[in-house]
């Protein structure tokens, strides 16, 4: 098919998806309460609003959702669940969220774009056409090749400490110096960019959009330049480079949600190489057509990636050091994985089965899955936070959408085998909706946000506990108000404080208030880890909507 149509047909086709985000498989709400009666019609729409709502439910809710509708971290939102809910009762949930995660849409999508969201989710979905390995090719640019580019770092930042900030609704990367806590330069990326990683260098920077949209940028150019760009698919969330030894920088992987597949690309010109599909059965053997790619981390004691298949459950460890007879390990583990990290020792990956309320742990050094933990409804760790607990040795911390606790799982079979793959201790954070938890190897602290609790004072605290306290029966926590701290005056969004990242020394932890209305100011604001004083709070009317913040050290050495 020429690209041209595809694009046209992807427009047409894209009436398709909504960010009923984050929301679990929770309310029973969709089961018939009395004797099985037919399933009311569906409402319709006008082709302009359908097409609109489709645009909205891509842009919103099939990261959750799915494309197809078939539900993953959200529910399944197709005809035979939906209309026997209704559009009011659509129309609540999507307005108001739910205790199950589902967050509130009322400060960002208007009543009537709400109702005929509710009307559009009853109605069938429609599969988006797929993307291949030529059509990627056919996409990429490489911008600045490989001889022309610097051959020494040409600027005087200390590029250890850069931030790159995710500024989600503006479609860019702010680069902040870490030192000065200026931004050195904005970047335009792909639509609602969503995270960034590091190569193994410190050089290159790699950035993913949610449209698929991937750049490499290099931060040894005077101003940080993109040097090469493709369109992995129409829906991506990961990316990852090579950390084995005489693999630095040389591959790049890109996890693409639709079509569900990865890629796997030259690490300094993103020229792409293979191409692998997801597709296939779950755990439970059944065939899912649309096996997202979730998070993805990178071994550095062998030529690995893990990449995590949502909706099988499986996970996958890719050897990249053939690729013309690449070989796989799959492993069985839950449904539906989503965002994980490494254990402190490296060896163990912990990934968040969230609709099983289960973390999946595989041993990379056996190619094996060590444990299934059961933990609190619906785990969202990000990377997770790795510390030395006083009572229970090294550990690994998540935070749930579901559940207002952080749980801790102790990882250390060889030396504290009663622990081992147990949640070791559940602790209280300040509300349920939680996304990331985080500390730093040189930190006392550990730190939870709550940024999509429907409670604007919750979603804009963060909690933070004492790690040497962690040892006393009822420990105690603080909770710190930085939205207020970041006094940003009244604003129609909510302001949501989340993802704690940490600088490079580990003495600072940053934040970033995200007003959900890219039109309001938001912020980041810096805190003094030791006293956990608002050291310094970045305004900017380039910081639009700043969400995901990494650190360029800690993102390359996986420290978290
Ligand atoms: Fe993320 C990580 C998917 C919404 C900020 N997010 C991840 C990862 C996945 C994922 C699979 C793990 C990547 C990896 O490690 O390789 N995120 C999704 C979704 O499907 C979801 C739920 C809905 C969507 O429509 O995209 C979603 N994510 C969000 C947001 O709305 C957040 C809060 C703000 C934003 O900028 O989009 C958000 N996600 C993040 C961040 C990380 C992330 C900051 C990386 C955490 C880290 O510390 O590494």
């Amino acid at each position: 098919m020429q690209k041209g149509i595809r694009s046209v047909l992807m427009l047409a086709v894209l009436p398709v998806a909504m960010n009923l985000a984050f929301a679990a498989p929770a309310e029973k709400a969709a089961a018939p309460a009395a004797a099985p009666a037919a399933a009311p019609a569906a409402p319709t729409l006008s082709a302009e609003d359908k097409a609109a709502s489709g645009k909205t439910y891509f842009e919103r809710c099939a990261g959750c959702h799915g494309m197809l509708r078939k539900g993953a971290t959200g529910k399944n939102l197709e005809p035979a669940n939906t209309t026997k809910l209704g559009s009011s009762r659509l129309e609540k949930i999507m307005s108001y969220g739910t205790e199950g995660g589902m967050p509130n849409f009322d400060d960002i999508l208007t009543k009537k774009e709400i109702a005929n969201m509710a009307a559009y989710v009853q109605m069938p979905a429609e599969a988006p056409p797929e993307w291949s390995l030529a059509d990627i090719k056919g996409s990429w640019k490489l911008l600045i090749p490989v001889d022309k580019r610097p051959t020494k770092q040409m600027n005087k930042v200390n590029l250890a400490n850069v931030f790159a900030v995710t500024l989600r609704d503006s479609g860019e990367v702010a680069l902040i110096d870490g030192d000065t806590k200026k931004i050195w330069v904005v970047i335009k990326t792909g639509y609602a960019v969503h995270i960034s990683r590091m190569s193994t260098s410190g050089r290159y920077l790699h950035v993913i959009g949610r449209d698929g949209r991937y750049d490499l940028i290099d931060l040894w150019s005077e101003t940080p330049t993109t040097v090469a760009t493709l369109k992995a698919g129409f829906e991506a969330r990961s990316i990852e480079t090579t950390k084995f030894k005489g693999y630095e920088d040389k591959y790049a992987v890109v996890g693409s949600y639709w079509p569900p597949q990865y890629t796997i690309l030259d690490g300094l010109t993103l020229e792409p190489l293979k191409n692998v599909s997801t597709r296939g059965n779950t755990v439970d053997g059944n065939y899912h057509p649309e096996p997202r790619v979730a998070s993805i981390v990178a071994s550095e004691s062998k030529p690995e990636w893990v990449i995590n298949i949502k909706e099988t459950g499986m996970i996958r460890l890719v050897n990249y050091s053939d690729l013309a007879n690449l070989k796989e390990t799959t492993i069985n583990s839950a449904k539906f994985l989503h965002d994980g990290g490494w254990d402190s020792s490296k060896r163990y990956f912990l990934v968040a089965a969230n609709a099983s309320n289960k973390v999946a742990v595989v041993d990379t050094k056996e190619g094996k899955l060590a444990a299934l933990v059961d933990t609190a409804k619906i785990p969202h760790p990000g990377r997770g936070a790795n510390f030395k607990h006083p009572k229970y040795g090294p550990v690994w911390a998540t935070s749930h959408l579901g559940a207002d606790v952080i749980s801790v799982i102790g990882t250390d079979p060889a030396g504290n085998p009663q622990s081992a793959w147990k949640v070791v201790q559940e602790l209280k954070n300040h509300g349920a909706n939680s996304l990331f938890v985080k500390t730093h190897p040189k930190s006392e602290n550990l730190w939870a946000d709550a940024p999509l609790n429907p409670d604007p004072k919750l979603a804009g605290s963060v909690t933070v506990y004492k790690i040497a306290d962690l040892g006393n029966p009822d420990p105690k926590p603080e909770v710190l108000d930085l939205a207020a701290a970041a006094d940003l005056g009244k604003t129609k969004g909510v302001q949501r404080v989340v993802h704690g990242e940490y600088n490079e020394k580990g003495d600072e932890i940053w934040f970033s208030v995200w007003t959900g209305n890219k039109t309001e100011p938001s912020a980041i604001v810096v805190v003094d880890d030791k006293t956990r004083k608002v050291k310094t709070v970045i305004k900017d009317p380039r910081l639009v909507t700043p969400t995901g913040k990494f650190n360029v050290y800690n993102t390359m050495h996986d420290i978290y």
